[in-house]
């Protein structure tokens, strides 16, 4: 595991790579200023860079690699795969035996009634497909004016154009004209930057009840669906006030609507549960599903469709698809992936090893002076940065420019710890063991401490008004 790829001098990778390659979410002339990280290798939980530094990845990848990387059985399924079956469609009554088998798996692991399964190659395709059924479901049951989704403000749905239009991210909806018509957000369940002087129990009921309030604005029979991550990810860990799902499901169960869980993070033990939805108790009637389902080895989307909008939709041609729906290979990957998770017990190790012991260290970081929060569900972990341990407010410098500055001190103590905002989250590979957890708890504290000077020393230790 010390031998370092051959390649070419890392400086000359740099250079092609921001002369050629676009990045997403980069400036690619900050790329040719600075040049990227160039990974090389990754074994476990650890990462290897063109200069041979380790670096513990506490993100798994982009909170997608949950069995860890290197493990051979999944690169032995997709050469086998390949071998005997590379490709074919699911178009025009055709089918394959890995989509059949994942199709069945994935409907005993779902909860409730989603026992239905149409296949993207990722999450924002998976949503792209949602949009449309539902606005089709309604349509079939002769009511398209059912046409409106709500979503939240703050949410990451993906970035297509549909996709990005669900999310509620003003920097994704600035570029490209978002959001598409027939798309509304209500407040996000943040109570920590904006509950203000309510509890967390009345914020959590609060934004719970935006959501009534826009379907009564909208009116319930223009209104087709809701869709909401069961803990926001890329929004920086926002794990909802205890009384906000409870809330939701009253409202969904009162009101005519549909229910869309985006598990694209929240998936496959990410909780401590095989959903997000168990862990809340949600009954979505469509489930988005990506990342965790692979465990990143391979991209996969799918929308988990109930037996009450599969039986709709499935009366007439439903004209949505992608060439890779189903793709043999991805399929045969997931399956595997599934039963290291299941065999191995993964989703146990979350809930009663990894977890708790990752919950109690990082709680232990809420005592540090450069911490306003800290918050935990499974394996996500969000903290929030302060200048003042006694109040919420923010930094009075741009959002972002301390947390950035955090993120730089952890990137030079060879930790992949994210930072969304001002606030710092991590979203480990689901298999760490205790000594890893031992290994980012050090270097995150070491991270904190010199970013807190740095910060210190810049002048920038300071709440806005
Ligand atoms: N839904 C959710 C909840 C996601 O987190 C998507 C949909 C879109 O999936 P695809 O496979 O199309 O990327 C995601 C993706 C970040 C980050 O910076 C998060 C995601 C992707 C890239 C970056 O946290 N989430």
């Amino acid at each position: 595991m010390n031998n370092i790829t051959n390649h070419m001098p890392t400086a000359e990778l740099q250079a092609i790579d921001a002369a050629h390659h676009m990045h997403p979410f980069s400036a690619n002339k900050s790329l040719g200023e600075k040049g990227a990280r160039i990974i090389t290798r990754a074994e476990g939980v650890t990462l290897t860079d063109s200069e041979g530094q380790s670096i513990l990845d506490a993100m798994a990848g982009l909170w997608c690699v949950n069995i860890g990387y290197g493990r051979d059985e999944l690169a032995d399924v997709a050469a086998r795969q390949m071998k005997e079956l590379p490709y074919y469609n699911t178009f025009f009554m055709s089918s394959h035996v890995p989509a059949i088998a994942l199709s069945q798996k994935l409907a005993e692991l779902a909860p409730g009634d989603l026992n239905h399964v149409f296949y993207a190659s990722g999450g924002s395709e998976a949503n792209d497909t949602n949009l449309r059924m539902v606005r089709a479901y309604w349509a079939a049951l002769g009511k398209p004016e059912k046409f409106n989704v709500i979503s939240r403000k703050n949410a990451y749905h993906g970035t297509s154009m549909g996709s990005g239009s669900l999310g509620g991210m003003a920097s994704i909806h600035s570029q490209g004209g978002l959001p598409i018509p027939g798309i509304h957000h209500i407040g996000q369940p943040y109570w920590y930057l904006e509950g203000g002087d309510m509890s967390p129990e009345e914020f959590g009921i609060m934004r719970a009840r935006e959501l009534e309030q826009k379907i009564d604005e909208l009116g319930e029979d223009k209104v087709a669906a809701f869709i909401a991550e069961p803990i926001q990810g890329a929004g920086g860990v926002i794990i909802p006030p205890s009384t906000y799902w409870p809330e939701v499901n009253r409202i969904c169960r009162e009101r005519d609507i549909l229910l869309i869980a985006d598990e694209v993070i929240t998936g496959f033990g990410r909780t401590g549960e095989w959903f997000g939805s168990e862990y809340y108790d949600i009954q979505p009637d469509i489930m988005t599903v990506a990342k965790g389902i692979t465990s990143g080895y391979i991209p996969l989307g799918a929308s988990i469709v109930s037996d009450k909008v599969a039986e709709v939709i499935g009366r007439d041609d439903f004209n949505h698809g992608y060439t890779y729906s189903g793709h043999p290979v991805a399929c045969a990957v997931a399956l595997e992936n599934l039963r290291i998770i299941e065999e191995e017990k993964i989703v146990d190790h979350v809930r009663d090893e990894a977890g708790p012991y990752l919950a109690e260290k990082w709680h232990q970081l809420a005592d540090h002076p450069f911490v306003g929060e800290t918050t935990i569900v499974g394996m996500m972990a969000s903290l929030a940065l302060t200048a003042d341990k006694s109040s919420r407010k923010p930094f009075k410098a741009k959002p972002g420019t301390v947390g950035l500055m955090t993120r730089e001190r952890c990137f030079g103590n060879n930790l992949i710890m994210r930072h969304v905002y001002d606030r710092m989250i991590v979203a480990p590979p689901l298999v760490m063991t205790k000594s890893d957890i031992d290994v980012l708890f050090e270097r995150a504290v070491q991270s904190l401490d010199e970013a807190y000077k740095n910060v210190k020393d810049a002048g920038l230790l300071e709440t806005a008004d």
